[in-house]
Parts: C-alpha cells; sequence; structure tokens
C-alpha cells in the first residue's frame, strides 16, 4: 500500500508530473543571418549582422554563408545558484562566453516555460498555463510550429535528448516525433524523472532503462495528466492508481550505468559526433532530467533519501555541500504574503530541514554529472573541430525554492529563487568572459537563437534577441518584464500543495509587483530587500510606484509581439 503519511510529499510529487517547455521572439524580420562562423572571425562582420543595415547584413551573409551550430544544454528546476557548483560550466561556457545573470522566467513551470523556449512567447500567447490537461504538451495549440521546426526549415539538422514537453508520451504510452526534428531521443512522462528507470522514444521506437515494467508503469502513472476531459487529478487518483500499478517497497533498479543524466549525455555526445562531417549545422538540444525531482517514486512512492538521487560516482563528495540558508529561509513572518502561502506553509520542521539538506545533496550531485558531459561535449567539439563554430546555450527551464519562504522545494511562485535562471552562451559573436546583469527574460531565449542561427520565426516574438544585449549592455533599454501564472497548478483545493495560486506580476530592476487573484498585492524594492521579507504595498510612499507597475501589469498580461517591449 502507498503510505498515506508521505501524503504531502506525494502533493510534491504531483507537481513534479507536469512540467517543461516554450518561446518566442518578435518579428520575422529581426531574424537576419548571423553566421556562426562569421560571428567568431570578425567583429565588423558581427555588428554588421546585427546591426540592421539591410544592404549590409545582406552582403555578410552571402560572405558567411555558415550558419553556427546551435547546442542547447537545458537543466530542469536548476536554481541559479547552483552554477557555482558546475566547475566546468563556469570554465568553459560562463568564463568563455557571456553570463546573464539577471534572467528570469516569465512563468516558473516546466511546462509553460518549455513552451516559451519554443516559442518565444508568453503563456498567455502560447496557451500553456500548466502540466496537466487541459494543458500540457497535448494542449498546445500549433504544435508544429515550434522553435526547431523553424531551425530546421533554415537548414539545421535538428535534435532533441531528453525531456520534453509535460505529459509526452503518456496518452498512448508511446508518443509521437513532434514536427521539427530530425532526431528524437524523448522522455516518455513521467520515466523522464526517473534516473533509473525510464523509456525513451527513439525515432519512433521505444527503449527503456532499468526494470521496463516498473518505468512502464510509470508512464502508465502519467495518463492522469493528460486524460482528455479529466480535471487535474487529485491525490486521492494519485494513490488509487499507484496502488494498481506499483509493489510496496519497490522503487525499480538502480544500476550506475542507467543513470539518466549520464545515458542522455552519451547519447547527445554521439550525435554531436556524427554531425562533425556534416554540410548542414546542428541544432541539438539536451535536456537531463537534472536537477528534477524523482517525483511517483519518492513523492507517491514513499522511497527514503536524496530525492534526486546523485551519480554514484558523487554519493560521498556531495555530503559537504550545505543548503542554503538566506534571511527568507523558514521567514518567521509570513503576514505580508498572500493569505493561502500562510495559511498552507507552516514553519519548516527538522525533519523537513534534513530532507531538504538530503534533496540538496542530490540536487548538486545530479548537476555534477551534467557539469561532466558539458566538458566531454566541449572536448569533443573541439576534437572533431566544430568547437569555432558551435554556439553553446547553457539554461534552465525555471528555478527553485528549497526552504525560502517555508516552501519545501517548489517552483510556479513569484519569488526570486523560482523565477531566476542560469543563461549562459559560449562561442562565435558572443562576447568573452562577459557577465550582464540587465534584466532578461525566457521570453527572449528563441528570439535570441532564432538572431544567431539567420532563421525565421513562425510565431510573433514576444521577447528580443539577447547577441546585441551581451555585446552591450549599457545601451540597451531597460524593460518592465512580465511574470504570470494564470491557473492554480492543482485544481483539487484539498491537495497539500496549495499554495500554488495563480496571480500575474511584474519585475523591474529594482521593484517586484504581485497580484494574486484574490486581489491581495504585493510589492517588493529588490534593491533594499531583494530576499523579499518585507512586503511594502501598503505604504503610502510607495502608491505611485504600486500604481505604475499594476498599470505594466495589465498590459503585459496580454501583450504580444512588440508591446511586450515596455518601460519599467
Ligand atoms: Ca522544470
Amino acid at each position: 500500500m502507498v503510505s498515506l503519511s508521505r501524503l504531502r510529499r506525494a502533493a510534491t510529487a504531483l507537481l513534479v508530473m507536469g512540467t517543461l517547455l516554450a518561446l518566442i521572439m518578435p518579428a520575422a524580420a529581426d531574424a537576419r543571418p548571423a553566421s556562426a562562423a562569421c560571428l567568431g572571425t570578425a567583429s565588423q562582420k558581427v555588428d554588421v549582422a546585427f546591426a540592421g543595415s539591410t544592404g549590409r547584413a545582406a552582403a555578410a551573409e552571402k560572405a558567411c554563408a555558415k550558419k553556427p551550430n546551435i547546442l542547447v544544454v537545458m537543466t530542469d528546476d536548476q536554481a541559479l545558484a547552483d552554477v557555482k557548483y558546475m566547475p566546468n560550466v563556469r570554465k568553459l561556457l560562463a568564463q568563455k562566453g557571456t553570463q546573464f545573470t539577471n534572467a528570469i522566467d516569465s512563468f516558473p513551470l516546466c511546462c509553460p516555460a518549455r513552451a516559451t523556449f519554443i516559442t518565444g512567447q508568453y503563456a498567455h500567447n502560447h496557451g500553456v498555463v500548466g502540466n496537466f490537461w487541459p494543458y500540457g504538451w497535448y494542449g498546445m495549440k500549433d504544435r508544429g510550429n515550434i522553435l526547431p521546426a523553424w531551425l530546421q526549415k533554415s537548414g539545421y539538422t535538428t535534435a532533441l535528448i531528453g525531456k520534453w514537453l509535460n505529459g509526452y508520451g503518456s496518452l498512448d504510452e508511446h508518443g509521437e516525433i513532434p514536427k521539427g526534428f530530425d532526431t528524437w531521443r524523448g522522455l516518455l512522462d513521467v520515466s523522464a524523472y526517473d534516473y533509473y528507470n525510464y523509456v525513451m522514444n527513439q525515432d519512433g521506437k521505444l527503449r527503456t532503462w532499468g526494470d521496463a515494467d516498473f518505468a512502464r508503469n510509470l508512464v502508465k502513472m502519467a495518463y492522469l495528466q493528460v486524460k482528455p476531459g479529466f480535471p487535474r487529478p487529485g491525490l486521492t487518483d494519485v494513490l488509487g492508481l499507484a496502488n494498481t500499478l506499483f509493489k510496496p517497497g519497490y522503487w525499480g533498479t538502480e544500476e550506475e550505468k542507467n543513470y539518466s543524466p549520464d545515458v542522455t549525455g552519451t547519447v547527445t555526445e554521439g550525435l554531436i559526433k556524427d554531425q562533425a562531417k556534416a554540410k548542414k549545422p546542428f541544432f541539438v538540444w539536451w535536456a537531463p532530467s537534472a536537477s528534477h525531482r524523482e517525483d511517483v517514486a519518492t513523492t507517491v512512492l514513499g522511497r527514503p533519501g536524496r530525492d534526486p538521487r546523485p551519480p554514484k560516482r558523487y554519493e560521498e563528495l556531495v555530503k559537504k555541500y550545505q543548503l542554503p540558508k538566506p534571511p527568507s529561509f523558514n521567514e518567521a513572518d509570513m503576514s505580508g504574503k498572500a493569505k493561502k502561502l500562510g495559511q498552507t506553509l507552516p514553519l519548516l520542521t527538522q525533519a523537513k530541514q534534513d530532507q531538504l539538506q538530503l534533496d540538496y545533496e542530490g540536487r548538486i550531485g545530479s548537476l555534477l554529472a551534467v557539469d561532466d558531459h558539458v566538458a566531454k561535449m566541449v572536448k569533443l567539439l573541439k576534437k572533431t573541430n566544430q568547437m569555432k563554430n558551435t554556439v553553446i546555450v547553457f539554461v534552465s527551464d525555471n528555478g527553485w525554492l528549497q526552504g525560502e519562504h517555508r516552501v519545501p522545494g517548489d517552483k510556479f511562485l513569484p519569488y526570486e529563487e523560482s523565477l531566476k535562471v542560469p543563461f549562459i552562451l559560449a562561442g562565435p559573436g558572443v562576447p568573452v568572459d562577459r557577465t550582464v546583469g540587465v534584466q532578461v527574460s525566457n521570453v527572449d531565449f528563441a528570439a535570441t537563437l532564432l538572431q544567431i542561427a539567420g532563421a525565421k520565426a513562425g510565431r510573433t516574438q514576444d521577447g528580443i534577441p539577447l547577441i546585441p544585449v551581451a555585446r552591450n549592455e549599457k545601451k540597451t533599454a531597460p524593460r518592465a518584464l512580465g511574470i504570470e501564472a494564470p491557473s492554480p497548478l492543482f485544481l483539487n483545493d484539498t491537495l497539500p500543495q496549495q499554495w500554488d495560486q495563480p496571480y500575474t506580476g511584474v519585475r523591474t530592476a529594482d521593484w517586484k509587483f504581485v497580484e494574486w487573484k484574490t486581489g491581495e498585492t504585493e510589492l517588493y524594492d529588490l534593491k533594499k530587500d531583494p530576499y523579499e521579507i518585507n512586503n511594502v504595498v501598503g505604504d503610502p510612499a510607495n502608491a505611485a510606484i504600486k500604481a505604475r507597475l499594476q498599470g505594466r501589469m495589465k498590459k503585459l498580461t496580454s501583450c504580444k509581439g512588440k508591446s511586450c517591449t515596455m518601460k519599467p
């Protein structure tokens, strides 16, 4: 039987069951050819390519026929602060490229965020405002009109290895090959979150790792989140199905060779190697499960210990990593936050804090595995003479709260640790050893990749290309950026994770304003109060700033394309 004592973790597991995708870019006209080879060798040509003078850009395009390869490494639920424990990412990517230290996610949840990555649009435009039916991968409209397809159309060979948008493969326990991919290695939901037992769709053919029955049952579990006409699953649904599919106290096999971030990393390396002699440029997107929780086995089935599990080679090492405890950790006074948060987030018990520490060790361990493969990929790109023509992107789909404001592990909420994501670019045309502090958003990422590729968007882009920002931060006009979670994570209010309630908001370099669907509001002075402890919305001195931000927020929640770019 499933242990009911783990209900709270089970609720968290539900959260895990739905997570990923999307991104857009404003004008197709913005997408000027920015050949990687050219970008790497002549900054003048880069200027021409990005500057916008049509004739000169056309000349540059002709001169620089070869487009750069693009390798995207997208981790899952990685907090920005975790990058400090990834030495290869720092040395080989950040120091060799440009690191954005103030990049935020417009909707910090797996599926809406990944939908933004592949569309370049805010969630209110791409429509994926949740992980579960009627949202998720199968709820996305115009699913073939996405970044990989645009890149493919402009001459790229495209590949995905790892986690796709939430729900993928669970509708028919198989999954299709999404439009826009030449090579497909998608992990089926929710087996994608198990680090040793999972199912992959390899160009249409299924392959399993670990215990095949256990892995296939994980996929069956995910049906709850994609079942047409079925409301978002409640705890009873989850536990009921789990009881029919799994034996108590058994959590699949745990063989070192099957560690998912290593397996998907190795598959990615094989694909990169295969591209060495290719005439066409490649777009390879590696989306390892790290550092996402392992959901079903832990939250629902009660496996004790670290969540996720680190690779065996780092089981001892990770003990040295101490859970960060910023001033907002286990926040003493929640009276300034929305009432629902105060009601549903009690002070963290010592047992909960101990579990957060264990989970932190596992999370960092899983990211160390990613870091190992980043080094291998860079080495391979150099060895195969592709490095100088490859732009590498390192990014997480959303951030992670682990004890801040009493949240026992979650994203979704509008607080900094949840919103902020690592975003690093390295390669031809990208400034070297540069740190950019200007605020950017995940709505900008697709626009950026399209510009690098000289490809056209098939959807109106809500963001702006970030190469010019990297090259001249000071000339970048400050923006008010939208944040939005217009639908609750779960519909069933009896679930433990009730704090994941709908809100919209706006963030500027100095301020954050959030309005919950209840009408409650929060305002933080990010310069004076970076940990968001003091909600100053009621201070008469802030009436003007509140009114201005509320106005911006209203426009941002319905903006489209260029109207999404607005002053703070
Ligand atoms: Ca995620």
